[in-house]
């Protein structure tokens, strides 16, 4: 069992390779054994619309090489014909006697029958293999197809004692080259980024990346003149009527202005979510000030915290996480931590939500 892991581990780490390139299907990896337990070919799903991990691998061999041999991935192989045939189909044409699993695929079009198509073939199957790292590998797949939404993840960069800038707004920089460099892989992994118009008027970022979200309500970013709306496809969210009138360039192709409802006076997330599900945006990443933090903070599915060795102590700069009042320590929101990493002389903290 132990041998497995460590080759669940090398599938993890090939499926990474793709990390932002499968949306919306998920990150695969495959190792296949000879009969005599020794590698002979590695594969990975490096596209979507490409092919899936399994026949990535077995297509570098011939099924002389494989016959009697173990195929190891971290996702059950599919039996549906979708743009490639099923791997399932391939495994058994390859003579594999033995497949180890770490999960089930969630998509109905396969869940289980992947596994029962193998059984059916005399394949022994072994499932549960590193099965919890392997649903963190693809929870932004898992929540897409379980849960029909797309996946929040947020990103802060505080000090010691919480704090985004300072009173004045100033925060360049407070954390190290060597984390924000990790910032820029973490935007890699999701489809787009959302900030707020707070956070363009502040600090004008660029954020060249594939799609842009940007909260605006009252549409009082600087269209001409922001650095943001220079690239890429942008996605504005607000609550102006006649919106199109008044900003002559969101006519332009890649600005895209949506109206949005208020709730409690703010623009409505759980719209603005609905919405990004819809224009088949499948995970973003929340970048921006202590407010719409907060307002996002009961959404996330995710939490990306750096932390500088930096303390403020000052009564007035700001937090990263904002906007309410209590009065009560257990009306504070619940996470757990799952990874503590150093990108020195800061840290970063990933953690999650604990459901209700
Ligand atoms: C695998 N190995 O490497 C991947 C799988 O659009 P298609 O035809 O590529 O099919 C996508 C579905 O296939 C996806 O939702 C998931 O259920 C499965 N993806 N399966 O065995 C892979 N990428
Ligand atoms: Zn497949």
């Amino acid at each position: 069992m132990k041998q497995y892991e460590i080759y669940m581990q090398k599938c993890f780490e090939l499926a990474r390779l793709a990390e932002g390139k499968t949306s919306p299907n998920p990150l695969v990896g495959c190792v296949v054994l000879n009969r005599n337990g020794e590698i002979i070919s590695t594969g990975f799903h490096a596209k979507y619309g490409e092919n899936h991990a399994e026949r990535d691998a077995l297509l570098k061999v011939s099924p002389k090489d494989t016959e009697g041999g173990t195929l190891i991935v971290n996702l059950e192989p599919c039996s549906h014909f979708g743009k490639t045939p099923p791997c399932a189909d391939l495994i058994i044409e390859y003579g594999i006697k033995k497949v180890v699993i770490a999960i089930e695929d969630v998509n109905p079009l396969v869940a289980g029958n992947g596994i029962a198509k193998l059984k059916a073939a005399g394949i022994e199957v072994v499932t549960g293999v590193l099965a919890d790292e392997a649903r963190r590998l693809n929870e932004v797949f898992m929540t897409n197809i379980k849960e029909k939404r797309t996946f929040v993840a947020l990103k802060t960069a505080t000090t010691l004692d919480g704090k985004i800038a300072t009173s004045s707004g100033h925060s360049k920089w407070i954390t190290s080259s060597a984390a924000r460099e990790e910032v820029k892989h973490i935007r890699a992994h999701y489809d787009a980024i959302l900030t707020s118009s707070s956070t363009v008027i502040a600090d004008n970022p660029t954020m060249r990346h594939k799609t842009k979200i940007i909260l605006d309500r009252e549409l009082k970013t600087d269209f001409e003149n922001s650095e943001i709306y220079k690239s890429g496809n942008i996605y504005v969210f607000h609550n102006q009527k006649n919106a199109s009138e008044t900003i002559a360039r969101a006519a332009d192709e890649h600005i895209g202005l949506i109206y949005t409802p208020l709730k409690n006076d703010k623009l409505d997330i759980e719209f603005i979510l609905k919405k990004l599900f819809e224009l088949k945006i499948y995970s973003i990443l929340v970048e921006s000030g202590g407010i719409l933090n907060g307002s996002f903070l009961p959404f996330a599915d995710k939490i990306y915290h750096f932390i500088a060795p930096k303390i403020t102590c000052d009564n007035s700069s700001k937090s990263a996480f904002a906007g309410k009042n209590i009065t009560e320590i257990n009306e504070s929101l619940n996470f757990k931590f799952c990874e503590i990493q150093t990108f020195s002389p800061d840290i970063l903290l990933t953690y999650y939500p604990v459901s209700a």
